[in-house]
């Protein structure tokens, strides 16, 4: 029985043979050992001993040629070897998943602007007309509430009123300015106030390199008393020199908000080309008023820049659409 086994373990050519091999040999009903266990029945009390011990070491031989055939066709328990698998193949790596460029473009200038005493606010991305435009001293007419500038709330043709007129996808962080501001006149009446907002904008532009529909603003918010145009810049220089180098310059260009006077466009002089990055000025006596603050007791300042073209320009993307599009070959290298 055992050099049968043997043999046929020996011959089996894949694992289902083997397999085979072993039923017909160590079958727990019809195997040939289980036969050849139950005539120790009909021996001799006396040779019963010896018997016993024989065929144990004929099972353990079984067994052990068993054993040796599975290790040499290449696998664990028969049953489970899948045809065509090969164990010598290295493992595959589970994918483990990171963080997006965007995201950690917003870790990072959130500590640089945390290490400025600047915390953190948040506001909704579904705004009214009366956060998004008019206490930004955005009257009625203005054209930048043009229906073809804004991404408009409707459900079947029909705008959606959340209680203050239309609802919108904020165009701009600015709306944080006010919600903050709002709310500190009830939480800290008088305290002086120095938050960024970071978040997601919303505009009906046509993609190209250096737009997209959907992008991220940081927001910066700072009143108190006497706050001057130079204290923006510092702080706007300083925060350049931070995230894009020492050798990073900054200017300012004359501009309009309706929400700032002054107001300008923020320009980076790196490797020798000005790009903008974003608006900034002193907080208009218009929007205090409009938040219950008196120009005349306090002064501010605000920014906004846009996050994606900052994260551009630190890690050299040329094209904003490559952050978007979901290609793993890009996203992969941040
Ligand atoms: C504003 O949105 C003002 N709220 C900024 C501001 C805040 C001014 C506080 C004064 C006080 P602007 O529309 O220029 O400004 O947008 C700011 C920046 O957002 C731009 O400089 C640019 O960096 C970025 N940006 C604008 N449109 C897009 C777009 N479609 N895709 C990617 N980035 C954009």
């Amino acid at each position: 029985l055992q050099s049968d086994a043997q043999n046929a373990f020996d011959g089996a050519a894949d694992a289902d043979a083997l397999e085979a091999a072993r039923v017909t040999f160590l079958g727990a009903k019809n195997g040939q050992f289980k036969d050849v266990q139950k005539m120790l029945g009909g021996i001799e009390p006396a040779d019963k001993r010896a018997a016993g011990m024989r065929l144990n070491d004929v099972k353990q031989a079984i067994h052990t040629a068993f054993e040796t055939a599975q290790s040499q066709l290449g696998g664990g328990g028969s049953s489970q070897i899948e045809p065509g698998f090969d164990p010598s193949l290295p493992g595959r790596r589970p994918r483990l998943g990171h963080i997006h460029p965007i995201t950690q473009t917003i870790d990072h200038l959130t500590e640089i602007m945390g290490r400025m005493g600047f915390e953190v606010a948040e506001g909704p991305e579904v705004e009214d007309p009366f956060h998004n435009f008019v206490a930004l001293n955005i009257p009625e007419d203005h054209p930048a509430r043009d229906p073809l500038d804004n991404f408009y709330l409707a459900t079947a043709g029909t705008a959606v009123d959340i209680g203050e007129g239309d609802a919108l996808l904020r165009s701009q962080t600015s709306t944080v300015q006010i919600r903050v501001m709002q709310e500190r006149q009830n939480s800290a009446p008088g305290q002086p106030i120095r938050i960024i907002s970071l978040g997601r904008v919303y505009r009906p532009d046509a993609p190209d390199a250096t737009h997209f529909p959907m992008f991220h603003q940081m927001e910066g918010l700072f009143v108190d008393e006497h706050v001057t145009m130079a204290n923006l810049k510092t702080v706007l220089r300083v925060f350049a020199n931070n995230y894009l180098g020492d050798d990073v310059e900054i200017r300012f260009r004359p501009s309009f908000f309706p929400f700032t006077e002054p107001s300008v466009e923020v320009d980076f002089l790196w490797n020798g080309t000005w790009i903008e990055f974003g608006g900034a000025g002193m907080v208009d006596p218009n929007v205090f008023e409009a938040v219950g603050y008196d120009p005349e007791k306090v002064s501010g300042f605000a920014f906004g820049l846009g996050v994606e073209r900052l994260c551009m320009r630190r890690h050299g993307i040329t094209d904003i659409r490559d952050l978007y599009s979901g290609d793993l070959r890009f996203l992969q290298q941040f």
